[in-house]
């Protein structure tokens, strides 16, 4: 195979082979004598006081070395959890986050004690001896009741639960459209909580090195640079004596982004004690404590012309921040920015976020974060509108589309939406899925009493995070950017080190592609390194937003471009001929007419190392470079779901799933759709299947368990039939956008407008998710009369 043609080819996953067999190399496994256990003791209360803690029992047991509560980490550990961006301390209320309660509790799982003993078991015993005395308080339950002024406190210390209310654009920027609308529809639109639930629950182990002041932490962390950071920051070390190491990780599915509790814990714990501690989170804990994501309520209303035209959108969104607001927690807002979705609204649209505390974990991006919940509110309201004017939902769509002559467009909100065909992906999934001979289908299964439905949704993302200039109030200051280091050794091997952090994306594969075709050295003589702050460039980003590509893949890009440029010198030398002169194919630079005359990477690299350079340059062949895009970038598809509802049950199956997306020119196309496949999968289970249960009296967690939460497995989950079409991106050299999450982004809508156009007939127009067999039962009962 041509080096050339790396870039496009269907290559499978080089990590699989390790990943598959077990030699996969995860915290969890990692063995060092002497190390010690830490178990967290935690609340049983969503809301209680701090009376008293007995620590007496627990430290006298065998094996136990240390029970610490928050005195004893008051003097090791500085500052607060951190929140971005800034607009939420400017709006309203950030409670107070230190990673240890000290007299109150405020969510059921929050740390009150740790316990550290020989090994893990024997911590777990200390930590049942630990007693704890509490006085519960009332709890906060309900998102919109914590709004009334009589509504209990999340903390004690508020004055309200209001985390943050900000009117990205007022009501006055659609009152002209509402007021002259032919047709309005509303609708409130839930989103419910979602537990991340990556395969490999979070973990951390740190040894510190009390002679030379250095801390070394080891974690399942997709962001081990802005971990040093924060934890360098917490532990008051400078940056440099901080080394975070993330090996694999077992997904993460944007849970692991933010710093947790237990990472500023393990860290001062190791250094307190001067041993090497780590702690693992079991299942429960993973349910109970990992940040939550969604956990939203919606009011929609559309305003339209009787042909269908869109005019006006008015969106409010109520977002449960949970106990403490999430590191990146208002990220989800976003939703508001891209409630328009791939339409035009010559009216305008009125979008306000309100962020409400509440005595549950905190939420934080999970896959997608805002923009799933975008997609499903406006392909929701898209629908009811097609159904209320009895058009087509495919028709509607395709009245209201931004064309492909309109890009760059920009939205109601000033966000430039780099380029796009949406016809173009909606026209190859209609014709897919069979669409113009569904209604055929579907009305003939009528007659037998049987429900088919079919559902639409025609997605669009912002992703590749992202620009410094606009990302930069999002991360207090510091932008995102990403960076890439290549080092090509005398022997004409290469080395990658990279700032962002795969954790199941398959950059091992696809960087690898980008740097092979870009250096012209052979892809097996390419290593990506990733996930050690210890090495490669000083700072990375890490990996979430489907920016790993976008951003990074375009600083190994860039940096592999320097080595070129370098290469081309020394080969000009060599060759005794003017740069201008020579050509760079195939890994070969000759002179131009003379493709005999050819010096290979290999070679210039050992002679990189060696007496006989251009004069003035430096020996050695590494270059590392930042790259901060000019936008972010806009990927978009069409996904058509075909489901058929049991009525005497409520069960959904899924017949059929169609997607179309593009994602700009693609680096390896079999990645891509496992990409898609996973995503898709995950936007099913949010339709389907999962939802974050509390107890509204008590705030006690209800799905503490995997028996619970009901995560679908492959049987549930149907193999969709994929395509796609390729709008390259300006935004970028490489044309290429992200794709990581957009199934999941797209997924939720296509499959609750599947089961909403089953229903119809029983004249149900809207459905809650999960679209559980219980929920959809009772909804079909009431529907047919049946008081239940
Ligand atoms: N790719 C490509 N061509 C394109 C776009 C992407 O070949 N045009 C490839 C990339 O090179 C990369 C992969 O597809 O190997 C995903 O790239 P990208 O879209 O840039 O997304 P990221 O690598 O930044 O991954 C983040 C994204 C997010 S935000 C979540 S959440 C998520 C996801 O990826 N979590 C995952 N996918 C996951 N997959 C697994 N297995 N586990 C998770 O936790």
């Amino acid at each position: 195979m041509a080096i050339t043609q790396l870039v496009g080819a269907k290559i499978h996953r080089r990590e699989d082979p390790r990943l598959i067999t077990g030699g996969g190399r995860f915290t969890e496994d990692m063995i060092r004598v002497g190390t010690l256990s830490m178990v967290v003791v935690r609340s049983p209360h969503a809301h209680a006081r701090i009376t008293g803690i007995n620590i007496t029992q627990a430290q006298a047991l065998p094996g136990v070395v240390a029970v610490l509560t928050a005195a004893d980490f008051k003097s090791a550990l500085s500052g607060t959890h951190p929140v971005a961006p800034a607009f939420v301390a400017e709006k309203h209320t950030i409670p107070e986050r230190f990673p240890i309660a000290e007299s109150e509790v405020a969510f059921q799982g929050e740390p009150v004690a740790v316990v550290i003993a020989e090994n893990r078991k024997l911590a777990a015993d200390g930590a049942a001896a630990v007693e704890v005395d509490y006085e519960p308080l009332p709890a906060v339950t309900d998102l919109l009741k914590a709004l009334e002024p009589n509504s209990p406190k999340t903390h004690t210390n508020l004055v309200d639960n209001l985390g943050w209310d900000l009117a990205f654009t007022g009501e006055d920027t659609v009152k002209d459209a509402f007021a002259s609308a032919e047709v309005v529809i509303k609708q409130r639109i839930l989103q419910q909580r979602l537990a991340p639930t990556p395969i490999e629950t979070r973990n951390v182990r740190a040894e510190y090195s009390p002679f030379d002041n250095e801390l070394t932490i080891w974690m399942a962390t997709q962001n081990p640079h802005l971990l040093r950071l924060f934890v360098s920051g917490a532990l008051g070390m400078a940056e440099t004596k901080v080394r975070v190491i993330s090996h694999d990780v077992g997904g993460g599915f944007g849970s692991k982004v933010c710093p947790y509790p237990e990472d500023y814990l393990v860290a001062a714990t190791a250094r307190m004690l001067k041993r090497p501690v780590r702690w693992t989170e079991t299942r429960t804990e993973s349910l109970q404590t990992t940040t939550h994501g969604r956990g939203q309520i919606f009011d929609v209303e559309l305003a339209a012309k009787r042909d269908g035209t869109f005019q006006a959108l008015k969106v409010i969104q109520y977002l449960d921040v949970g106990a403490y607001i999430g590191t990146f927690g208002a990220f989800q807002t976003c939703a508001c920015l891209l409630s328009g979705g791939a339409y035009k609204w010559p009216g305008g649209i009125a979008a306000r976020t309100v962020g409400i505390l509440t005595n549950r974990v905190p939420t934080d991006p999970y896959r997608g974060a805002g923009r799933p919940e975008a997609t499903h509110l406006i392909e929701r309201m898209v629908d009811l509108l097609a159904s209320e004017l009895k058009m087509d939902p495919a028709e509607i769509r395709r009245k209201n589309f931004i064309q492909s002559s309109e890009f760059p467009f920009t939205n109601n909100f000033g966000l430039v939406y780099d380029s796009g065909n949406y016809d173009g992906t909606l026209d190859k999934a209609l014709q897919l899925a069979g669409y113009d001979d569904f209604r055929k289908r579907q009305e003939q299964a009528r007659q037998q009493g049987r429900y088919l439905g079919i559902g639409l949704s025609t997605w669009i993302e912002i992703c590749g995070f992202g620009p410094s200039a606009a990302t930069a109030g999002a991360t207090g200051g510091l932008g995102l950017t990403e960076s890439a280091m290549v080092r090509v050794h005398p022997t004409g091997t290469a080395q990658v080190f990279v700032g962002s952090h795969a954790h199941g994306q398959g950059h091992e594969t696809t960087f690898a592609q980008i740097a092979a075709d870009t250096l012209g050295i052979p892809y097996d003589s390419i290593e990506i390194r990733h996930g050690d702050t210890g090495e490669g460039p000083a700072f990375g980003f890490g990996t979430y937003g489907s920016r790993s590509l976008a951003v990074g893949g375009m600083a190994v890009h860039k940096a592999s471009g320097r080595i070129v440029s370098k290469a081309l010198k020394i080969a000009a030398h060599l060759l005794e001929a003017s740069p201008d002169d020579l050509v760079f194919d195939q890994g070969r630079f000759h002179v131009k007419g003379n493709p005999g005359s050819a010096k290979t990477m290999g070679e210039i690299a050992f002679a990189a190392y060696g007496p006989s350079l251009p004069e003035g340059e430096d020996h050695g062949m590494e270059a590392i470079a930042y790259f901060d895009p000019p936008n972010f970038v806009w990927p978009f598809g069409a996904h058509i779901c075909e489901v058929e509802v049991d009525p005497a049950t409520g069960d959904v199956a899924i017949k059929q799933y169609v997607a179309v997306d593009d994602c700009g020119n693609i680096i390896n196309p079999l990645i891509v759709e496992g990409q898609l496949h996973g995503g898709i999968a995950q936007g099913i289970a949010q339709a389907l299947y999962e939802e974050v249960v509390y107890d509204e009296e008590s705030g006690q967690l209800m799905t503490g368990s995997l028996v619970d939460y009901l995560v679908p497995t492959a049987a549930e989950i149907p193999t969709p039939v994929l395509d796609r079409t390729i709008t390259p991106s300006p935004s970028n050299p490489m044309g290429v956008k992200g794709i990581g999450e957009a199934g999941t982004i797209a997924a939720s809508a296509a499959v609750i407008n599947a089961v909403v156009d089953a229903l119809k007939p029983l004249g149900i127009n809207h459905v809650d998710m999960p679209a559980s067999p219980d929920r959809l039962w009772k909804q079909i009962q009431q529907a047919q009369g049946g008081a239940r």
